[in-house]
């Protein structure tokens, strides 16, 4: 009986909120297990203690330390006031005096930065966690658990930190039906049915992640979504949401549709110099702040695939941002317009088109406008040179625009860590103004004393229980946090700080993982779009390979397009004797790119058009090449299979056996793209593959009579 009750005690005990889905993923990267007896003799000390007067923020930290502490440790002595005692780890900010005492140098941290510090007070040897700010207080707390979950010392510690760029948003592209586009991890989590009655704990649970890795903004609604959520019912759901953010200091934003004065306002029009359209969006952004007084701001997309914008009014992208701007200006709200634009009747190269929209804008936008611009000139594809606009707009604040979720990327099964890919984007120099001037570097620097910053993600977060659709997929959401915190940051730090914290501390497992991932996302490059090819996609849906689609109304949605292969040749020439796309880059980089002999192989055929018997720097035809890539991405598959074969026992069963059907289901996928692939090239160069390269299993028309209408995630 005893043993019985002992029993049914520890599984209540597992019973806590986060505890219940022990290991199905829920956790994410605060599992707080317990460290192993070493790490706990030597973590001994540590005590909780909040010296600072409650506050949602200052409260909501020092519960994650003790839930922390209790996790890890097993045990969280705390205490609250009073005489300090020895090994406490003290949380406070200025206002409490025995931290103003210590004469931190918290100044240069900002309103978001914090510091820890292995320091004396009142006699005792204590660890202080202190911010100018309550939110730096709750970053400094799950900076201090990171390094108890990562195994470092707690000694003579003396770590600053503070964000690179003020806005740090995801967007969730989640329409109001629960309908995500491009969403791989099941349904929204907004429960907008329930709400604003009922606020799922989940909710909660999103916030801490996000403030664990610093995000300090939500877009809770799709670029593509209708207006309605921008009427007064829905508005008090918003608020619902924004008051369960707000004590870990995120702030809620919407998207704006261009439409809404004529859709919800009944105006005949929603032309941005029109003053009644201008008093309509400045009565609705009012009413806004009058439900949220600290509301974000406004996420639009304009003239892009189908949405209403300015342009169907004959005024500019400038006159559309800066009327909305002017109404969200007197709240301190941030207008973010997107530079994802492409129109239909322009036969230019899409590579241009933003840049050529935009560019000639630049110093035109109110100072509280934020123009986002993707990573790369296209579509987040697998593969793309940075955008030609980060750097060509000096006067203009750009703020990042990642795709966390994996439309491009072979969905919530395939295993690519894009760390690499963020890094590689933000490393790249534009030389403008000069040489070292990174993508990153235009990001941080504010285009004028106290402008705003910024970088948005697309959420990869749905209702799965895992969060994310795959385990591996929650490394993005956590890298995204920690590029958009400190665009100069380097992938492998961060995959192996995820890591550990989400499998364990053991370097048995942590090291093969972080193998695998920082090679994973150069593998779908090279099974799907090698050599620098990109969007070749089936189309809508985007499941799947479709090189030979060429039969859609608009000729850039046709993967036909982009690689332009014939009889003689493939690629895209985007040199000055191609559509120039080049020349929207600073000199050095168009001169690198346009440039056959230094163009780089991974990007060789999105500048260039070559003939299939190209000598690649391998020595190999760009046709053999091509095949080579296809087979070395597919490979690189089965190498993660078995490497994650050898962790069996090291890792909870559960969690293995998800990540190991998921490599299985990407190495068939994988098998897909590149047979598919190399059957309709093939049928094009009309080549034989190179020895030692099987031929494909099917026949190219088995690959085109694959038909997947019910794949997730398609636009509405
Ligand atoms: O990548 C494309 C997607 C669309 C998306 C669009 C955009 C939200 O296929 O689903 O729409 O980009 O970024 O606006």
């Amino acid at each position: 009986m005893r043993r019985f009750l002992a029993l049914l005690l520890l599984l209540l005990s597992a019973a806590t909120p986060l505890g219940a889905h022990a290991e199905t993923g829920y956790d994410l990267w605060l599992r707080y297990q317990p460290v192993e007896d070493e790490w706990r003799v030597r973590y001994a000390a540590a005590t909780a203690q909040v010296i600072a007067p409650s506050s949602p923020a200052i409260d909501v930290a020092f519960d994650e330390l003790i839930r922390g502490l209790e996790g890890l440790l097993g045990r969280a002595p705390t205490r609250r006031d009073g005489a300090i005692g020895d090994g406490a780890i003290v949380l406070g900010t200025e206002k409490s005096p025995r931290i103003a005492s210590l004469g931190l140098p918290l100044a240069r941290l900002g309103n978001e930065g914090y510091l820890i510090r292995s320091a004396t007070i009142e006699g005792k040897r204590v660890t202080v966690i202190a911010a100018n700010r309550d939110v730096g207080v709750l970053y400094g707390v799950f900076r201090f658990l990171k390094l108890i979950q990562t195994r470092q010392s707690l000694d003579a510690l003396d770590i600053t930190d503070a964000p690179k760029l003020q806005v740090r948003v995801l967007n969730h592209w989640d329409n109001l039906d629960r309908h995500v586009e491009r969403g791989y991890a099941g349904q929204s989590i907004w429960d907008w049915q329930k709400l604003p009655g009922y606020k799922d704990p989940r909710y909660t649970d999103y916030a801490r992640a996000n403030a664990s890795i610093g995000i300090n903004g939500t877009v809770l609604t799709n670029v593509n979504a209708n207006a309605d959520v921008l009427r007064p019912e829905w508005l008090e759901k918003v608020k619902a949401l924004a008051e369960v953010f707000r004590p870990y200091g995120i702030k809620v934003y919407l998207t704006a549709r261009f439409s809404a004065p004529i859709e919800l306002g009944g105006l005949k029009t929603a032309d941005p110099l029109d003053p009644q359209v201008a008093a309509w969006w400045k009565a609705k952004i009012d009413e806004i702040y009058r439900v949220i007084p600290d509301f974000g701001g406004l996420l639009v997309k304009a003239n892009s695939e189908g949405q209403p914008g300015p342009n169907d009014y004959k005024r500019t992208h400038a006159d559309g941002a800066n009327m909305l701007a002017d109404a969200l200006a007197p709240h301190g709200g941030t207008l973010m317009w997107r530079a994802f634009v492409y129109a239909a009747e322009n036969p230019d190269d899409r590579h241009k088109q933003a840049y050529t929209e935009f560019q000639p804008l630049d110093g035109k936008f109110r100072d509280n406008v934020l123009v986002q611009v993707k990573n790369g000139a296209i579509d987040f594809q697998p593969r793309e040179p940075f955008h030609p606009l980060f750097g060509a707009m000096p006067k203009t604040p750009l703020m990042m625009e990642f795709q966390i979720t994996k439309e491009y990327l072979g969905f919530a099964t395939h295993l690519a860590y894009l760390g690499t890919m963020w890094e590689e984007v933000l490393e790249a120099d534009t030389f403008r103004p000069r040489k070292g001037s990174t993508v990153a570097k235009i990001l941080e620097t504010p285009v004028e004393a106290g402008a705003v910053t910024g970088m948005a993600g697309v959420a990869n977060i749905g209702s799965d229980m895992n969060w994310t659709g795959s385990q591996f997929d929650q490394a993005n959401w956590y890298a995204f946090g920690r590029f958009a915190w400190d665009p100069d940051a380097q992938a492998e730090p961060i995959a192996r700080d995820w890591a550990a914290m989400t499998w364990g501390g053991d370097p048995a497992v942590t090291r093969p993982v972080v193998a695998m991932m920082m090679g994973s996302r150069e593998a779908v490059v090279d099974y799907m779009t090698p050599l620098g090819l990109g969007h070749l996609m089936a189309t809508g849906h985007h499941y799947g390979p479709g090189p030979w689609v060429a039969d859609l109304a608009r000729p850039e949605w046709n993967p036909a397009y982009y690689h332009k292969a014939d009889a003689v040749g493939i690629g895209f020439d985007r040199t000055a004797k191609g559509t120039n796309a080049v020349a929207q880059y600073a000199r050095p980089v168009a001169a690198q790119f346009g440039d056959l002999k230094r163009v780089p192989d991974a990007l060789l055929l999105w500048f260039h058009h070559v003939p299939w018997e190209h000598r690649m720097r391998s020595g190999r035809s760009v046709w053999e090449e091509l095949v080579v890539r296809y087979d070395r991405g597919v490979d690189a598959v089965k190498a993660m299979e078995s490497e994650w074969d050898g962790l069996k026992g090291k890792i909870d069963d559960r969690r293995w056996t998800e990540v190991r059907d998921f490599l299985s289901i990407q190495r068939q996928e994988a098998g897909w793209w590149r047979d598919a692939s190399v059957a309709y090239f093939q049928s094009v160069s009309k080549r034989p593959l190179p020895a030692g390269h099987a031929a494909p299993a099917h026949d190219l028309d088995w690959y085109k009579a694959i038909n997947t209408p019910y794949a997730p995630g398609n636009g509405k």
